[in-house]
């Protein structure tokens, strides 16, 4: 399987680590939205939200917190965007689950 994030997981692609644990890795996007621009991703290569069942929802919840603890040690204390693109349509380009944690400016909306 040829994915990016898999190889960020197994080591072999490099990143700007935030955070990293059993569950879960976080790491600043290659190519930033906004001033703080940051991914959290499941060490488990799960292809995107559409592909989740209930055995993953603790999963789920704890990239949820770590998103939180992260924005709160970036400094985003006025706000930030959470964002789960899925599929085609939702425009999710890496087909391996991940959470965008965008902030450090005004978050318009709706998004285009
Ligand atoms: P999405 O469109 O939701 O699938 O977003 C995928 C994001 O992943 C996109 O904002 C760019 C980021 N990305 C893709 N490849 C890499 C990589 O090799 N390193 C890092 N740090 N980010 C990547």
């Amino acid at each position: 399987m040829d994915c990016i994030f898999c190889k960020i997981v197994s080591g072999e692609a490099s990143i700007h680590s935030l955070y990293q644990d059993e569950q879960v890795i976080a790491f600043r996007d290659i190519t930033p939205q906004a001033p703080v621009h940051f991914l959290v991703i499941p060490r488990e290569h799960v292809e995107s939200l559409a592909h989740t069942a209930r055995k993953h929802s603790p999963l789920l919840g704890h990239m949820l917190a770590i998103a939180a603890d992260l924005a709160a040690k970036e400094g985003l204390s006025e706000g930030f965007r959470t964002v789960i693109n899925a599929g085609e349509q939702g425009g999710q380009t890496v087909q391996h689950l991940h959470i965008h944690v965008l902030g450090g400016r005004a978050m318009g909306w709706p998004p285009g």
